[in-house]
């Protein structure tokens, strides 16, 4: 394909309430959204980079600045398909958000001129995803309760607790003893322990939790093959797992038993397909991750979550668990389910009347 031009589009977006993580609270998405024109067809893409480097390196403006002063210059004037976006981009180091997004522009481009699903070109073999929550520390365990009561009402078909040394123990006990040990829970504390805290996060061995994602640093991929070797819940690696090469070592070394992909954080679609591959062939179930994504990333995420490894329920929730308005036609969780998206592409694109509205930047690249 030849790509005529791409515009950078710039939305924030208030979430509906509040999230709280381990690295910080967030309010809002400052969101970078690719467009990329072909002759043929248009294709659309989601940063999934925060407005501030904590969860990764990668953050909103960086992004948006690398994607347009070092990624297209890389890629433009020349024939593009989806695959040959990677090589071209190879020199820049890292940056795996933002090259994700290029590549995912263009693939959509690519299949929506081809009339194909990106479920279809992936291989999924599912079309609904078991839709779970993550839900934010909170101020007292009784508003925690609350809030994943509502959740629970609404049909999410698993909880995922966020933790932090001081919101770990207490608050997973409190939810069991409300809802019972049958809801399916899991905690995610985004590398906020050490490995001194050992005894006191073995405590969670007796709430039959599904899993407990990525307790230690990004780095320390040893500590989590000791945890792993001495706890009952599963580990399970997020920040830790930037590729596919990343997964296969930490699986040898037996640091997890279950993988989150998320595509922004290893590069992509077709790099997050590897990822799937490689646990596949090892064993290692996994689930689809999230970033709060608009409902751009998310359609796309949808369809990821479709291949056959992703045994686990999602952190893909309803657009109403985000956005009150949403950049697409929402998507609505029914009996704890997201369907997979069936037209071409990605299978939606921005609600041009909302975009217009809620756009706060826009910059044009041409070759
Ligand atoms: O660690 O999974 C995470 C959101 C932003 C950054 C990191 C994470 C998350 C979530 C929310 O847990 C998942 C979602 O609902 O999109
Ligand atoms: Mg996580």
């Amino acid at each position: 394909m030849k790509i005529e031009s791409v515009e950078l589009v710039r939305v924030e977006l208030p979430l509906v309430t509040p999230f709280r993580t381990s690295f910080g609270t967030q309010t809002r998405r400052d969101v970078l959204l690719l467009r990329v024109l072909t002759p043929e067809a248009e294709g659309w893409a989601e940063c999934v980079a925060g407005k501030h480097p904590v969860y990764s390196s990668e953050y909103t403006e960086g992004a948006h600045r690398v994607v347009a002063d070092e990624l297209l210059p890389r890629l433009l004037g020349g024939d593009v398909t989806a695959a040959s976006v990677m090589p071209a981009l190879s020199g820049v180091q890292g940056h795996r958000m933002a090259k994700a997004t290029v590549e995912t522009a263009v693939l959509d481009a690519q299949l929506r001129a081809a009339g194909m699903s990106l479920a279809h070109y992936l291989g999924a073999t599912r079309s609904e995803i078991v839709s779970g929550v993550s839900v934010g520390i909170h101020d007292s365990i009784p508003e925690l309760l609350d809030t994943v009561g509502g959740y629970l009402d609404a049909g999410y078909a698993r909880i995922k607790l966020k933790i932090e040394p001081g919101w770990d123990v207490a608050p997973v006990a409190a939810v069991r003893e409300r809802f019972g040990d049958h809801i399916a829970l899991q905690v995610d504390a985004n590398c906020a322990y050490a490995r001194a805290d050992f005894r006191r996060l073995r405590a969670l061995d007796e709430f039959g939790l599904l899993l407990i994602e990525q307790p230690l640093p990004e780095e320390d991929v040893a500590g989590h093959a000791l945890w792993a070797a001495a706890f009952d819940t599963p580990i399970c690696l997020d920040e830790s797992v930037v590729s596919a090469q990343a997964a296969a070592e930490a699986i040898r070394l037996g640091a997890c038993s279950v993988v989150n992909i998320k595509p922004g954080r290893v590069g992509g679609y077709l790099e997050a397909r590897r990822v799937h591959d490689v646990c596949q062939a090892a064993g290692v179930p996994v689930w689809a991750g999230g970033m709060l994504e608009t409902g751009i990333g998310r359609a796309a995420n949808l369809a990821l979550a479709g291949l056959p490894n992703f045994t686990l329920p999602s952190d893909i929730s309803g657009s109403d668990r985000y956005y009150q308005q949403d950049l697409t036609e929402p998507f609505t969780v029914v009996d704890g389910l997201l369907p997979v998206p069936t037209g071409p592409g990605i299978g939606v694109t921005p609600i041009p009347d909302v975009l217009a509205e809620l756009a706060v930047r826009r910059e044009v690249v041409k070759p």
